[in-house]
């Protein structure tokens, strides 16, 4: 996790932080999200990912631009803690959050550790859309109205928990590149920029210059960085 959780900020810095995520919310913002939703990208596992990291992005930029570079990236909120009372936002009216303890845990699939189970971001995104959908519909109020939820200033830093997720995941995996035709020494350099390893012994008494026929894990793989892979010549 690279945010700060929302629940370690004090109270007056969750108030202050709540007002401004409402300054940023205006209808056209909103309507962004509106607009996303009914293009359907609650149902893109890569696209709901990518959507809501940009739009946070927004968010973040106008932080930056009011001059509270300390929550930038966001703070996140993890759904297995309560929302914290300064959040409580709509507060009245149809559209109040009904619930402030919706006690939803991403533990221990989205664990840094289990991450790796994840072979593709799309499979990554599919398995977060349903545990993301179901906090939505417990904490209820306008945070189950999907095109409305960001009206809700939890909607912000609840989604910053669930990218932190996804680029925890980023983190650890590498896509493999492909090293085919490449010569040992320059495929060497190219896995060691991506944090990749090369099997050494299998080619310790070869020329450096030796061009690369296969390779294994193959190119375009989501691997852990770190793995070694093994070069055929
Ligand atoms: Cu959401």
């Amino acid at each position: 996790m690279h945010r700060p959780n929302l629940n370690n900020l004090s109270p007056n810095e969750r108030t202050l932080l709540a007002n401004l995520i409402q300054l940023y919310t205006t209808p056209n913002i909103i309507d962004i999200h509106g607009n996303a939703v009914s293009s359907g990208i609650h149902s893109d596992p890569a696209l709901f990912l990518s959507f809501h990291r940009n739009y946070i992005g927004g968010l973040e930029t106008f932080l930056l631009q009011q001059g509270y570079p300390q929550w930038v990236p966001l703070p996140a909120w993890n759904p297995v803690e309560q929302i914290p009372q300064e959040f409580n936002i709509p507060n009245t009216g149809p559209e109040r959050l009904q619930n402030l303890n919706p006690n939803v845990s991403f533990s221990p699939e989205f664990d840094q550790e289990n991450l790796i189970n994840f072979a593709t971001v799309e499979e990554l995104g599919e398995a977060l859309i349903p545990r993301h959908n179901l906090v939505h519909r417990r904490i209820g109020g306008v945070m189950n109205n999907m095109r409305r939820a960001p009206v809700a200033p939890i909607f912000w830093p609840f989604h910053s928990f669930i990218d932190d997720i996804w680029w925890d995941w980023q983190r650890i995996t590498v896509v493999v590149p492909s090293c085919i035709g490449l010569s040992i020494v320059n495929a060497t350099r190219l896995l060691d920029n991506c944090g990749l390893h090369i099997d050494m012994k299998a080619n310790f008494y070869t020329s450096p210059w030796i061009r690369i026929k296969q390779q294994k894990p193959a190119p375009l793989t989501v691997t852990p960085r770190g793995t070694i892979v093994k070069l055929y010549y």
